[in-house]
């Protein structure tokens, strides 16, 4: 409401001016109390949603590297036993790719060497569980950002979906198979990585090796480990059980912020 009684003290400052028929219509509008519940209220929803991006674009907490935790936690998956996993494991990741498809320009295939060539950032942050513990790390990765870029998002790409190596659940259809999702907001955030080093070291594979995103302003079961595949999409209706994540599929919320 208080940008009522600003645009009225700007109006009377601004006197007759050359804008003031329009403002008078303005004014007018906030002086009957009808248009000024409408006025308010548009204006409230504005700026609801105008902080809502401010907050989605915000960079998530980082820490001193005298806070790194000595006893991360490995949770969900700690060893996937899928047979092309086990390969990967067998031949150090040597042969390993980072496919990015679906809506974009240019499909992708990275090897590790590449992202570690490619745009990156380090930072220490605190990963949060919905079962109630968090611990410190370093992550370091490639930027998700310029790696979209580079593939070119069509414009109809809303969403990034993160397919894994690992199924949590054993489903004849596939379904138990962990992926994850985020939308362009998250993708674009500065602090989004893929990160194949984790305390300086590469990504060992109980937190996800080669390859696990980091998107550090939502909560652990969005922090996809063992990430194979990058997929544009417009919507996720048609994987998993359509509700965008493994967990997502399971009940629990798809947008995790913290
Ligand atoms: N592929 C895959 N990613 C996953 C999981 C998983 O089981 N499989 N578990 C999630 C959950 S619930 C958490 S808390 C974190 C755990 O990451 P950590 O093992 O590095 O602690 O990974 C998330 N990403
Ligand atoms: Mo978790």
């Amino acid at each position: 409401m208080s940008a009522v009684p600003h645009r009225r003290g700007w109006l009377k400052a601004a006197g007759a001016s050359l804008a003031g028929l329009w403002l008078a219509a303005c004014d007018r509008i906030t002086t009957n109390p009808r248009g000024a519940a409408v006025l308010a209220s548009a204006e409230g929803l504005t700026r609801r949603a105008q902080r809502r991006v401010t907050d989605r674009k915000a960079l998530a907490r980082e820490f001193p590297a005298s806070e790194i935790s000595s006893d991360f936690r490995a949770n969900g998956s700690i060893d996937p036993a899928e047979s092309a996993y086990r390969a990967h494991v067998a031949a150090g990741f040597a042969d390993w790719r980072l496919v990015i498809d679906g809506l974009v320009e240019r499909p992708l295939s990275l090897s590790l060497a590449d992202l570690r060539a490619a745009p990156g950032r380090s930072q220490i942050t605190r990963h949060d569980c919905v079962e109630g513990w968090s611990s410190i790390a370093r992550w370091s990765g490639a930027r998700l950002g310029p790696l979209l870029n580079q593939a070119g998002l069509r414009k109809n790409a809303r969403y990034i979906v993160f397919h894994c190596a690992d199924s949590l659940e054993q489903t004849a259809d596939g379904s138990g198979r962990y992926y994850e999702s985020i939308d362009l907001i998250d993708a674009y955030h500065p602090q989004t990585i893929l990160a194949y080093a984790m305390n300086g070291q590469p990504l060992p594979v109980p937190h996800g090796a080669p390859v696990r995103l980091r998107v550090e302003r939502q909560l652990g079961y969005k922090q996809a480990k063992y990430v194979m595949r990058l997929e544009a999409v417009e919507d996720f209706a048609h994987l998993g059980r359509g509700k965008g994540g493994f967990w997502e599929d399971r009940g629990y919320e798809w947008y995790a912020g913290i």
